[in-house]
């Protein structure tokens, strides 16, 4: 299994020149993902929203490296015209394939909503949920919702592309919070953030990939993952 950390730690605080520089070798290293074509129009992605069951930033959440919250929308994250939702009723596999509640299929069923019965529950400890796209796709955004009735974070958040089912060939990482390698696939330089009506934006940079697998180890409030809903945008690979 490969991993590739995008960026250094120390790449942000380089000088605009020194991180340019840095950026282009590490862009001429990465295993060429599928670039936006010169004349491809850039949109902001058809992502909707489920309604906010919570208002306002948790105090309470005693969790080491944590993104701060926006406090505003997020910026509309642009993709070339056309890209759509192309994991919509697509077929959800797990590392636990007998949900504690729930079923695989809730996944990827569109309801995105945070109540109760809109997730399905794996059991503790590392899982993952893999979707197949049925074909290679460029995936230009992974879409995140865990949780989103109260506010929690989900440990060890790891997203990877690959060409096969099993993860085996041509895997790469478009996020990974996990910056202690628990979960043994590589340490991460993502930060813990918090669940939110709004879900998770991953930009995936336009990856060629058949299969989409989202990671995690557990939540600040116990030790099982949940699923209310995963977003892949994409279009069909030339
Ligand atoms: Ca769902
Ligand atoms: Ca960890």
């Amino acid at each position: 299994m490969t991993q590739h950390s995008i960026v250094p730690p120390g790449a942000a605080r380089a000088t605009g020149l020194a991180a340019a520089a840095v950026l282009t070798l590490l862009a001429g290293a990465a295993k060429a993902p599928a670039q936006v074509a010169a004349g491809d129009k850039l949109v902001p992605i058809p992502l909707q929203l489920p309604k906010p069951m919570f208002e306002g930033t948790p105090q309470n959440l005693s969790v080491p490296n944590l993104q701060k919250p926006l406090g505003r929308p997020r910026d509309p994250f642009l993709a070339p015209a056309g890209v759509a939702n192309v994991s919509k009723a697509k077929k959800v596999a797990s590392s636990d394939m007998e949900p504690v509640i729930g079923e695989l299929e809730q996944v990827t069923d569109g309801d995105k909503k945070g109540a109760e019965g809109s997730f399905v529950e794996l059991g503790p400890g590392l899982q993952h949920v893999t979707i197949d796209l049925g074909a290679a796709h460029e995936v230009f955004a992974v879409v995140l919702w865990h949780f989103h009735k109260t506010p929690r974070v989900y440990f060890d958040v790891v997203v990877q592309l690959a060409d096969d089912a099993a993860f085996t060939k041509n895997v790469r990482t478009v996020f990974n919070n996990d910056h202690d390698n628990t979960a043994k696939l590589g340490a991460g330089t993502d930060m813990n953030y918090v669940e939110t009506s709004e879900g998770k934006l991953v930009d995936a940079k336009g990856g060629k990939a058949r299969f989409v697998r989202a990671y995690s180890r557990g939540n600040s409030a116990n030790e099982l993952n949940h699923y209310v809903e995963v977003e892949v945008f994409g279009r069909p690979a030339k």
